[in-house]
């Protein structure tokens, strides 16, 4: 080989490796600041808030790992939470663990979650902490016990005026006022995807690093995909039109079904290969199943800023105003295509 063109692969070598070892830098915390090309104090404000998120999902992910080998992990804690569930042992690690990792953070002065009937303060982070996080601490989580995939579902909003009287009022806005939201996805790897209003992006915990290390940048769901991802055990209980798209699938070439009881990781499957995923209203739930600030908002900012759709079938999800904390709202989510199929089934009734 000539000198010129040793020299030549050196360089590309070298190249290769930078970006490599660059890819392997992108963390978290450094992937917020480069997205908003900012040192500014906001700035710093969410990149530590993302991390303060990724820690708890750390926390989580260790916990599952050994969770057959460990007592108080598994089953149920015979209390009901405020939406009339069982409460799993889980469910309640995993909501103190997003307390904990916000205690004397000075960013966040109150948490609300799907376990706890009303917003819990951190008074010492008041009034500095100016923001809220909104959170499902696990999601799907009858796959606690069966060691399945798992997710925890997260949305950051900026408070809105005094909340003296600790109504928190100001939460009961669209999700349009969300500045950040995304997932932590528990299965053979540990996943954290994120929005913060500039595109979609995936991070992978490196248990090695026991850091999220950037996975892929700037996801763009399919217009169209194969997946349609409901329970359809809920079909005795759905209105006609859903009947009528669910028979419209079964008769047609190119569907598949996949839904696995949590719809973080349905959601992720949607994401990246496209499709739909539908929890409508039931006759026992009319308004379905799903909560509006802790799970179908976030993911509906997700799944929009990744280029799908999010509705109610009538309202698009990020323009429904909640009455109240726990709200629960229908959800259509995921390609354009897809959701517009569902979509012209309910306008022909
Ligand atoms: P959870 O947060 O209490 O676990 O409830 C949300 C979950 C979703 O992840 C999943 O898509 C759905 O509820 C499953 O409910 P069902 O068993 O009624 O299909
Ligand atoms: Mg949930």
């Amino acid at each position: 080989m000539t000198k010129a063109a040793e020299s030549t692969e050196r360089s590309t070598k070298d190249a290769t490796t930078d970006r490599s070892l660059d890819r392997d830098c992108t963390t978290l915390s450094r992937h917020i600041l480069q997205q908003l090309q900012s040192f500014s104090p906001e700035a710093q404000d969410l990149s530590a808030l993302m991390n303060r998120i990724a820690l708890a999902g750390k926390l989580i992910a260790r916990r599952l790992s050994r969770a057959g080998l460990m007592e108080d992990v598994l089953g149920f804690t015979g209390e009901t939470n405020i939406q009339g569930e069982s409460v799993k042992k889980m469910d309640v690690y995993a909501n103190n663990v997003f307390i904990a990792v916000f205690k004397q953070s000075g960013l966040v002065c109150r948490l609300a979650s799907e376990e706890m009937e009303k917003p819990y303060y951190i008074p010492e982070n008041c009034p500095v902490g100016r923001y809220t996080l909104l959170y499902d601490p696990i999601d799907g989580s009858s796959n606690t016990d069966i060691n399945l995939s798992l997710g925890s579902i997260f949305s950051i909003r900026q408070q809105e005026g005094e909340d003296v009287d600790g109504s928190a009022k100001d939460l009961l806005a669209p999700g349009r006022k969300q500045i950040a939201a995304g997932y932590i996805l528990y299965g053979p790897s540990t996943m954290l995807v994120y929005t913060i209003g500039k595109g979609v992006h995936s991070f992978t915990l490196d248990p090695s690093l026991g850091e999220f290390i950037l996975s892929e940048e700037n996801i763009q769901i399919p217009v169209h995909g194969p997946v349609y991802s409901v329970n359809e055990g809920n079909f005795w209980q759905w209105d006609e039109p859903i009947r009528e798209y669910i028979r419209y699938v079964h008769r047609t070439e190119g569907y598949t079904a996949r839904y696995s009881g949590a719809m973080v990781s349905d959601i992720h499957r949607i994401l990246i290969q496209g499709g739909v995923f539908l929890y409508p209203g039931t006759v026992k739930k009319p308004e379905g199943k799903l909560r509006l600030l802790y799970e179908t908002a976030p993911i509906a900012f997700v799944i929009e800023q990744a280029g799908g759709r999010a509705t109610t079938g009538y309202e698009n999800i990020l323009d429904v105003v909640p009455k109240h904390l726990h709200q629960r709202t229908p959800l259509i989510v995921g390609s354009k295509e897809n959701v517009a199929k569902v979509e012209s089934f309910l306008k022909q009734n």
